[in-house]
């Protein structure tokens, strides 16, 4: 995975990789020739599927800042499927697209697949999510610091805690993302940071389970919790999906939540900003999902053979209760 450390270095790959992608347009391999001498990009994409509103905004976004950019673009649904995503990704490099582009649903098994793409000559861009492979493999990730993300809640919840005026020990329950999926993997880890570092004491993950990052699942597990651990404090959940079904739960139980449960969740959909304005979540950090412009300039340089920077990030922000009804109307997923 990237981090800062190994970031430089990687660069060196680009321009490596960049250079492949020259070579793919010299020996004719990118065959999409439009009238005027100018090429139509063909990119392949392989999406993780439909599993939550975040999901929704960011499949828009790619769509329709490749209909802008004006590339031909081969979507692909995995369904949450590794095997599906490995199956689209050799379907482009039997199509000889230009640019493939996929989130893959977990970090590590695409060794494989994403050297038949090197030796094809079609170069890979990793968006939203980040593999645990060579990291000459692909050109560079489009996508967010969810370890950051992941110390943005912890020092959130902080703030959450003070305002609610909660002394003492914090029981927290955690809903954890998609088993093996970098957001999973390092939203808790940049949790846990905070939580060694500053709050050893005085804060204790009771409860972690993932949730799939559905709603269904985040209902469902929730439920669960209650039931083993009907004390706790605080949930943390890692996407705004699993927090709306875990307040299902939390109101099925007979308890309020953002009041009897503080509740801190990961992304700002239009429907997380809602239960946060109704006062059910207490605090979202925000993670972007409109990558499709920035996704469609590096396929562009890219395509044409230009150095490109490792890790793309987008800003974001984080919001307090008192802020979701003022930012709700300008909310754009
Ligand atoms: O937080 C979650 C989605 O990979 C950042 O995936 C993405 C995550 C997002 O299902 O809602």
């Amino acid at each position: 995975m990237l981090n800062r450390r190994n970031f430089l270095t990687a660069a060196v790959g680009v321009a490596a990789t960049a250079g492949l992608a020259a070579c793919a347009k010299e020996d004719g391999s990118s065959s999409n020739t439009s009238s005027g001498g100018s090429k139509t990009i063909t990119l392949g994409f392989s999406q993780v599927g439909s599993e939550s509103g975040w999901r929704t905004a960011n499949t828009d976004s790619v769509k329709s800042a490749a209909k802008e950019a004006g590339y031909k673009l081969q979507f692909s649904d995995a369904q949450q499927k590794q095997e599906n995503q490995i199956s689209a990704i050799r379907s482009f490099i039997a199509q000889k697209v230009d640019v493939i582009a996929f989130s893959p649903v977990v970090v590590t098994g695409w060794d494989a697949v994403l050297k038949e793409a090197q030796s094809a000559k079609i170069p890979v861009v990793l968006t939203d999510r980040s593999v645990e492979s060579d990291e000459s493999l692909f050109v560079a990730l489009v996508g967010s610091d969810f370890t950051d993300e992941g110390r943005r809640a912890a020092k959130i919840l902080e703030k959450v805690l003070q305002k609610a005026g909660h002394k003492g020990k914090v029981k927290i329950a955690q809903l954890e993302g998609t088993t093996g999926a970098a957001p999973a993997i390092e939203r808790a880890k940049g949790f846990k940071e905070v939580m060694d570092a500053e709050h050893k004491d005085d804060w204790e993950i009771v409860v972690s389970q993932t949730g799939d990052f559905t709603r269904a699942g985040g209902k469902q597990v929730m439920a669960a919790f209650l039931q083993s651990n009907p004390d706790i404090d605080v949930l943390f959940a890692h996407n705004d999906d699993m927090g709306l079904g875990a307040i299902q739960a939390i109101e099925a139980a007979g308890k309020k939540p953002g009041k009897d449960i503080l509740i801190v969740t990961v992304d700002g959909v239009k429907d997380g900003f809602i239960a946060m304005s109704e006062g059910k979540i207490n605090a979202i950090v925000e993670c972007n999902p409109l990558l499709g412009p920035q996704l469609m300039e590096v396929v562009k340089t890219v395509h044409e053979g230009g150095k490109v920077e490792r890790w793309i990030k987008t800003k974001e922000s984080d919001f307090m209760q008192d802020q979701a009804k003022d930012a709700l109307p300008t909310r754009k997923y």
